[in-house]
């Protein structure tokens, strides 16, 4: 998928050596040193490497984008990158006729200067939680103009989102659709009017129509954890109906948000089942599906407090998935859910009781690279060719 990475030196390599010459001439590396980029490492094996970065919540001031020296790390490492909440309806859809694409617009132009790929996430996520205030009673009408009402709306903000950022070469087009209680479907205000199957399969037809050489993912939290085995049987359900019925979708996104189980689990940080593990993977790649991770963090929540056995820990447990995962040929992207420490969500999500910052991401608060970013590259670089 990488096809603006596949041939030849690119304008990103050229710009970045002449950043490289420029930072030399003062005196300064990149964050990393002169370590190859973790870009670059994964390329080397036909992935391709990035991170989620966000202009801020809606309402708040900052975000990780505002951060020149954020914004520098991603140059340094990333393929591609991913607006962490830019394009999902709350921030894109003030109301039924708007489209604010403003802040998006900032990381899209920003990625495209620095030739930098760019992700998409998400065109539905079809959660009644996540709707806008004013999707959720929206009056689509009566009688059988309702779904059609209902059908035209959803297939406009997916095609106008869509050719609005044409550079956008992999989308995760529904998000967590499957309710990990009992597997089931979500119901929003769409699905109650148009059917669940036909809502999901609308947005893909659309997204396919709009954006014909992208990537299509179904993106989804089910892990590898105790606990995760009707979400993962609801997703594979979910991924074989689309098969049945013809829906253009290639690729199952794993999260992979890992480390938030039991304290009383091994080291603390999750207890993998890698045998069911592998066989969901088995089920999803036999019906064709491609597999991406997007949204690569890793909690120390209940490791204990000292730093340097918090990183090895995550970076161990961060090492033994990737290896599993990128043993699939199948497995075409990784993405970070952020770059450092202090910008990523799980700060706020879940706090640590002793009050120390969480360390889920490759860098910490100093920029400097953790053993967590050195397991990432060490499974790039001891991963298979794809
Ligand atoms: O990291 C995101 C955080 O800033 C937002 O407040 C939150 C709600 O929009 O979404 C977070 O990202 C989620 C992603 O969109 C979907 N998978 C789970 C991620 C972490 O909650």
């Amino acid at each position: 998928m990488s096809r603006r990475h596949a041939s030849g030196p690119s304008r990103r390599r050229l710009l970045g050596s002449g950043l490289a010459a420029g930072a030399l001439a003062l005196g300064v590396t990149s964050a990393r040193g002169s370590a190859p980029s973790l870009a670059s490492l994964a390329k080397a094996k036909g992935l391709r490497f990035g991170s989620a970065v966000g202009a801020g919540p809606v309402g708040a001031i900052t975000g990780s984008f505002e951060d020149a020296r954020y914004r520098q790390l991603l140059i340094d490492e990333c393929g591609v990158l991913v607006p962490e909440n830019e394009l999902k309806w709350y921030v894109l859809r003030p109301d039924a006729k708007t489209f604010a694409f403003e802040r998006a617009d900032r990381i899209a132009a920003f990625a495209k200067a620095h030739d930098i790929a760019l992700r998409g996430h998400t065109l539905l996520w079809h959660h009644p939680k996540w709707f806008p205030d004013w999707l959720k009673t929206h009056d689509f009408g009566t009688g059988p103009a309702r779904a059609a009402n209902a059908q035209a709306m959803l297939v406009d903000h997916i095609t106008r989102v869509c050719a609005h950022y044409p550079q956008i070469d992999s989308w995760d087009v529904v998000n967590e659709t499957v309710d990990p209680k009992d597997g089931s479907i979500r119901r929003t205000v769409f699905s109650d009017v148009m059917g669940q199957e036909r809502t999901l399969d609308v947005a893909y037809h659309a997204a396919r129509a709009a954006a014909p050489k992208a990537r299509l993912v179904y993106n989804d939290y089910m892990g590898w954890e105790a606990g995760n085995e009707a979400h993962r049987t609801g997703v594979l359900k979910l991924l074989e109906g689309f098969r049945k019925r013809g829906a253009p979708v290639d690729a199952l996104g794993v999260q992979s948000h890992l480390g938030t189980e039991d304290p009383a689990a091994a080291g603390g940080l999750g207890r993998p089942q890698e045998r069911q593990w592998r066989a969901f993977l088995d089920e999803a790649t036999g019906m064709g599906y491609d597999l991406l991770i997007t949204e690569f963090d890793v909690n120390d929540k209940k490791l204990p407090s000292d730093l340097a056995a918090r990183d090895t820990a995550v970076a161990s447990l961060a090492k033994g998935y990737l290896d599993l995962m990128l043993d699939y040929r199948q497995t075409k992207e990784v993405l970070a859910w952020g770059m450092v420490d202090k910008y990523s969500w799980l700060q706020n999500f879940t706090p640590r009781p002793d009050g120390l910052l969480l360390r889920p991401t490759p860098y910490d608060d100093g920029y400097k690279p953790k053993p967590l970013r050195e397991a990432v590259a060490a499974a790039f670089k001891s991963a298979p060719n794809r």
